[in-house]
Parts: C-alpha cells; structure tokens; sequence
C-alpha cells in the first residue's frame, strides 16, 4: 500500500507566533500537508514525545564567503556556515552579496549565487549590500535585482568605502519607495567614530576596548535619528540593523509611535557581551570587536526590554566570523590597533539556543515572542511568507524539534562553523533543537549532518508587504500651502 505522507511527525506540540497545539504534522513533498490527528502511517514517523515543534529560524542578518571592504574573507563558506546554523536550528539563511565600489550588482549577485548552489544545506535568498549609489546603479540595475526576488538590501553610514552620504541614502530611499523594496541601515555616525578614534590614536589609545569608546552611543543614537528622519521623509519603511542601545532603540520607538514604517533588529552580541569582554588580556579583547559594539548591563537590559516589548522586529546573529589569527582578526599584524581590527562576531549557531534558553526558559520571553523574532517576523519583513516562518498547510516543512531539557556547554570545539573561538565559551544554554527539517528533509539528526553539500535552495523573494509605503503623503509640494510638506 502507498503512503500518503512522506513524513509524519507525532506527539509532539507545535509552536507559532500565536499558539501552541498538540497535534501530528503530515509532510508530503516537502510541505506541510496536514495539521491534526493522522491516522494513516508515514513513510517516516517521527516521534516528537516532550519534545516542542517550532518552525526552523530565519537568520535575517548573517556574512557568509564575503570578503570586508578591507579584503579579508569570513572563515565561513556556504557549507559551514549553513551547517552551523542548522545545528542551532535555522533553516533559512539570509546572508548578504556585498557589492565593492566598481562591481556590478549582476555580478555581485551572480557571484554568491555560484557559491552558495554547490555548499549551502539549507534555503538561502540574499539581501544586497549597496556601495555605490550611482545613477545607473540605483535607477538601472537595482530595479532589475528587485525583480529577480532580491527584495531588500543593506546601506552603511560609516565605513570609508561603504558609506553613503544623505544624499545618496535619499536617492536609495526613493527607489526602495518606487520599487517596494525592505531598505536596512547601518547607523552609525562616521565622523563621530573617525574623530573619536583620531584623539584615542594621539593619545596612544589603540588597545581592541577602545573600539568602544570609538563607537560612541551617541554616533549610534543620532545616525538612527537622522536615518529615520530620512526615511519619514520620503515615506520609505526601514529597518535598523544590529540595534545596541537604549538611546537608538528609542529614536526606532519614537518613529514607530509616530506611525512610521521603523523596524529593529538586535543580535545576540547585545544580550550577552559588554565592553568588559572587550577589555579583555593582551589583544583577546579584538574577539568581541563588532560594530556598533557590546555596551555596557543596563543596555542589555534595555535591549531584553525592546525585544520582550515588541520594539525589535528581528533577532538575527548578525555572524560575521573572523578567526582568531592572521587569516582574520589580526590580519594588519599581531597587535593592531583597534581601528586595524576586523569588525565582527560569530553567532549563527548560538543565536536562538542563547535567546531560547536566557530568555523562554529563564521567563523572561514567551515562547511565541520567541518564534516571532527568530522566525516569523522575519519572513513577513523579507518576503518569504507564509512560505517559511510558521507552520501551517502548505507552508515549507522547515522544522526544529526542540528538547527544552537538554543542556550544551557553548565551546568553539563543539560548534559547526569554522571559527576557533566563541564569544560565548562556556555558557550553558538549557534547551537545543535536537532535530532539524528542510523542506521536509532531516537535516540535523542524532548530533548528525543528514543531508548533502549543496541541498539547499535559493528563495526568489516577494515583495515584502511591510516595505510597501504608507502611501499618505502629499504627492506634490505646494509651497504656498505648506512649506513642510513631503514629498518625492
Ligand atoms: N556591520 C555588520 O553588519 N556586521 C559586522 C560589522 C558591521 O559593521
Ligand atoms: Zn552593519
Ligand atoms: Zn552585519
């Protein structure tokens, strides 16, 4: 007798954003076909007994085979850095294809797509990262990767060779407005952290914790401001990356109140390091250089608070690893100083057993806050749902099986990706996806890689609904009528 289901998940509860339910999932061709009692067997029965069915994650913000603007490479490949995020159970990959000034975004994008096809082991879609805000770039060539499912792209508003000047943000920002596309910001103010690293420099101030002090809160605070005010400006929805103080959690809260289209997005790095990790013996502090960078309890108090609240949309990992040697970390020398430091934290694998574990298990986080920051709400920003990010009939059967009983030790040694060293050594996290599906496949089984290099899928992304303009503003200036007025 045929079966009807591939795969037959049983006794176990499923999780979404909004409930909890115990019942028997039914997968046929890589879908979720059925939700309820199952009579009939699968060819694959699972047995879910005490265990939490919760949709795969999203890691919507992650550096994968991409080199920096100053030429060094992230130690993960596509293969790695996708078995390393299944382990801790994501499912989804969204890393970025970084455009260098002079490149193409057709090659840019043709290029990470030639080296995710043959390594990654799970779905995969990229977000671009926009260097060059020429004409022909913005009005030409950006059109053309929106189409082609690229929905949403990231600018800076630091770094010498990545930084875009207002100018250029506005003309990026009226074409995500045209064209419906997600824009995500880095803000941080660039002369603020260029002269604050001048003086620290003078004074002979290069040792990795002064990266801190470089990276001022309020370098971050008024570039979020003036991100926001740009984006009202022009009715354009935005998205704050790797958001780490209260102060520029605020200005995001003080736009959102106003009824403006303002995502968050915070990262694992913002929960559990502080600059005292940066102060660390000798040059270990360049381990926990990121920017913006770890602050200090009371901002990991205020940033629990914005994902608890519903002020952070996406919890993401924002992975940018770069190894402990001169392949990375100090590839300008044995003791450079911390402007020569590559920017960057590892995190895929960490990222939802850290924020399972401190957050669902301690009770600070519901568990359906839980999915919706690490999964869903990923999927509704970047035009992947309800393909991916919940369960449901004929969504994705991208799964994690979590066993909220099981504790794991974090150590470098015993982590998937290809780093020799975790920011996060020694930390006990209670709670582990145990199993992880694709599409219906298993990909993590028994502490085992299941599937093949190169089984994962691009996803040709939708137009996300929360990119679409609020649409109420006054099309034409009349400077008669009303001198403040918006308008594109
Ligand atoms: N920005 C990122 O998004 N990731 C790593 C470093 C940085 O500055
Ligand atoms: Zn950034
Ligand atoms: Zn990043």
């Amino acid at each position: 007798m045929t079966k009807r289901y591939d795969m037959v998940i049983r006794n176990g509860y499923t999780v979404t954003d909004r409930e909890k339910v115990k019942q028997d999932v039914g997968i046929v061709n890589g879908k979720i076909v059925t939700l309820g009692e199952i009579p009939e067997m699968g060819i694959r029965e699972i047995d879910a007994e005490g265990l939490l069915i919760l949709p795969g994650g999203i890691d919507a913000h992650c550096h994968i085979e991409q080199k920096s603007s100053s030429g060094i490479m992230t130690a993960d490949d596509f293969y790695s850095g996708s078995v390393s995020a299944a382990f801790g159970g994501t499912t989804t990959l969204l890393p970025f294809a970084a455009q260098h000034r002079g490149q193409t975004l057709r090659d840019v994008v043709d290029d990470y797509m030639a080296r995710a096809k043959p390594k990654a082991v799970i779905d995969y879609g990229f977000h671009l990262i926009i260097s060059d805000a020429s004409d022909a770039i913005i009005g030409q060539e950006l059109p053309a990767m929106i189409e082609d499912g690229i929905t949403s792209f990231k600018i800076y508003m630091t770094y010498n060779d990545l930084k875009l000047s207002d100018y250029e943000i506005l003309n990026v920002l009226a074409a995500a407005r045209r064209e419906q596309a997600m824009v995500m910001i880095h803000a941080e103010n660039h002369d603020v952290i260029r002269w604050i690293t001048d003086k620290l420099l003078d004074q002979g101030c290069g040792a990795p914790k002064y990266h801190a002090i470089a990276h001022a809160r309020i370098a971050e605070k008024e570039a979020t401001h003036r991100a926001i005010s740009l984006a009202e400006l022009l009715d354009t929805p935005m998205l704050i990356v790797h958001v780490s103080s209260e102060a520029a959690l605020n200005e995001i809260r003080r736009g959102q109140e106003r009824g403006l289209k303002i995502y968050g997005e915070t990262c694992p790095q913002y929960l559990f390091l502080t600059i005292d990790d940066l102060d660390k013996d000798g040059m270990d502090g360049a381990m926990f250089c990121c920017s913006p960078p770890p602050r200090d309890k009371e901002s990991q108090e205020a940033i629990w608070e914005g994902l608890i609240d519903g002020s952070f949309t996406v919890f993401s990992s924002d992975h940018a690893p770069y190894r402990y040697d001169s392949s990375g970390k100090l590839a300008a020398g044995p003791k450079p100083t911390f402007d020569k430091i590559a920017n960057g934290v590892p995190g895929l694998e960490i990222r939802m057993p850290l924020l399972f574990s401190e957050g669902v298990m301690k009770g600070r986080m519901d568990i359906h806050r839980f999915v919706e920051v690490t999964s869903t709400n990923a999927a509704k920003t970047y035009g992947l749902y309800p393909q991916k990010g919940t369960i449901a009939v004929g969504s994705d059967a991208d799964l994690a099986l979590w066993d909220t009983e099981k504790q794991v030790k974090i150590s470098a040694s015993a982590l998937h990706d290809n780093m020799d060293y975790t920011p996060y050594e020694g930390m006990v996290a209670t709670g582990w996806p145990t199993t992880v599906i694709s599409r219906g496949r298993i990909v993590i089984e028994n502490e085992e890689l299941k599937v093949e290099r190169g089984s994962g899928q691009y996803l040709k992304r939708a137009r996300p609904d929360a990119a679409k303009p609020l649409g109420r503003l006054v099309p034409e200036m009349d400077p008669n009528k009303n001198f403040d007025a918006k308008f594109i």
